[in-house]
């Protein structure tokens, strides 16, 4: 007991000699580091760094002992493995020198860059360190000061459940349902098994009815999703933004608009009711194709009948077109389309190929009139139960899986581009590469629209834009055309 006493006195003196007062996991902490100074403060007393904060890739690196012991962590530098360790409460943190993976309790999370040796001394992502034990990190852009606040209590040990749901309304062999089990077995792997999340294709979960993923994700009935825009805009009317006729015309816009501040404004919608959005994947680009004949022209359409997904802006679009549409889920639709219930319908080239179109459709028109982003999410209700380095590393996986499966699914459709991601980024050849020539190769008479064609679709759906332009919110649509640069 004496002994103990004498110890910390002794600790306590040495830390005043050195400037540091010693954090002990438990107590709050408040430290501020500036780029390219030398001066830290740690609970606003100043400490002399040995190494300067500098920036690089965005990110703020930082002396790895001095970081560690202000935020009141176990630090510990493995030469021969050239790793720094931290143990904070129940957390266990390594990081290794030129490595992007950090290891958190057996947990991978990727870092936006490497811990390295500066002149000497160990620097580390210090922004990764703070927010995996739960301390908030504030950045002055204008001071260039970065300034940690944590409580320094512990994180408190975290039990998974034994399956985790994730809401998929398409099957297994399609590139969306390919990316979700892509989704699944990254999390798996990176979180060492830990978190085990289980796809139920085809809207299993839902009996069918897939336009109600949001309601279940929003609950918490369901945990993690990988499911349509259009699924989800009856109940989140900005999403109604991509079902714009001829709005967003290309792949580019398409991504400006989800990077964009539109897209940051649907994400907060959705965020409101409880579905966090951790990355866009896609479906494409809805292409129309039917069993009677060509379609060149808005008449063309006249008294076929169409199955859309059953969400309102769909049928607006089509009775503006002069066609017969009947609301339908993708479960029954593929009965229907065999049975000639109804005429024809509307999928991109990633759900064409694997529903085989050519059994039941002969023409097919290329009018790109909507585009049909994928949410790669989670339930708000789950996400709350997780631990940053948890999510961290569920994040990551869903960064990485749609980056896949928008690359799988344009393949293409795109030139080169979608090709040289699959194949340089993820080793990845797939069999088809030109989706839309093997359509055509199966006898389907693709239709290319003239832009004079297309113009009279525009020109015939224009009522679409006067009645939803005040559902999706005018400012919604201004910021769109902003991102896109009209
Ligand atoms: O039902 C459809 O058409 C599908 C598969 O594309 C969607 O889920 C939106």
């Amino acid at each position: 007991m004496k002994k103990a006493l004498i110890m910390l006195l002794v600790v306590a003196l040495l830390a005043g000699v050195f400037g540091l007062a010693p954090v002990r996991a438990g107590e709050g902490v408040t430290i501020q580091m500036t780029i390219g100074s030398t001066k830290a403060y740690v609970n606003s007393k100043e400490v002399i760094l040995d190494q300067p904060p500098i920036i690089e890739n965005s990110r703020t690196l930082v002396p790895f002992r001095f970081i560690g012991e202000a935020i009141g962590a176990q630090v510990s530098w493995d030469a021969s493995k050239k790793a720094v360790g931290y143990v904070f409460g129940d957390m266990n943190i390594t990081l290794t020198i030129g490595s992007t993976t950090a290891i958190v309790n057996g947990v991978k999370n990727k870092l936006d860059v490497a811990p390295k040796i500066l002149s000497g001394r160990t620097v580390v992502p210090v922004r990764f360190i703070s927010e995996t034990i739960g301390a908030k990190v504030d950045w002055n852009g204008k001071t260039r000061m970065v300034t940690i606040t944590s409580s320094g209590k512990p994180v408190l040990s975290f039990k998974s459940k034994a399956e985790y749901t994730m809401q998929v309304n398409v099957g297994p062999a399609f590139g969306w349902g390919m990316g979700a089990q892509k989704w699944a077995d990254l999390v798996k792997e990176n979180t060492g098994g830990l978190i085990n999340i289980k796809p139920y294709f085809g809207s299993a979960l839902l009996a069918g009815k897939q336009t109600n993923w949001f309601q279940a994700v929003s609950e918490g009935s369901i945990d993690f999703v990988m499911d349509s825009t259009i699924n989800a805009s009856a109940v989140i009317k900005s999403l109604n933004l991509f079902s714009l006729p001829f709005f967003i015309n290309t792949y580019e816009n398409v991504d400006k608009i989800e990077n964009g501040n539109s897209g940051k404004q649907i994400v907060s919608d959705m965020e409101k009711l409880g579905v966090i959005t951790l990355a866009w994947g896609e479906n494409g680009f809805r292409q129309l194709t039917n069993s009677k004949k060509p379609i060149t022209k808005p008449s063309d359409m006249n008294g076929l009948k169409f199955r859309v997904v059953g969400t309102p802006i769909f049928v607006d679009i089509f009775h503006a077109l002069g066609a017969d549409a009947v609301s339908m889920n993708w479960g029954d639709a593929v009965t229907a389309f065999q049975q000639g219930a109804v005429d024809g319908q509307e999928n991109p080239y990633g759900v064409l190929l694997p529903v085989k179109i050519w059994e039941y459709h002969k023409y097919l028109s290329n009018w790109s009139y909507v585009i049909d982003p994928l949410i790669v999410g989670v339930s708000k209700t789950t996400w709350d139960t997780f631990p940053n380095y948890i999510k961290k590393a569920i994040q990551d996986a869903a960064i990485e899986a749609a980056e896949w499966e928008k690359a799988y699914v344009r393949r293409g459709l795109d030139g080169f581009t979608s090709i040289n991601i699959l194949k340089n980024k993820f080793n990845d050849v797939p069999e088809v590469l030109d989706q839309m020539g093997y359509v055509r190769h199966q006898g389907v008479q693709i239709v290319d629209l003239t832009p004079e064609q297309r113009q009279a679709f525009i020109d015939a759906t224009k009522s679409v834009y006067d009645k939803w332009i005040p559902i999706i919110g005018q400012n919604i649509y201004d910021l769109a055309k902003k991102d896109i640069g009209q």
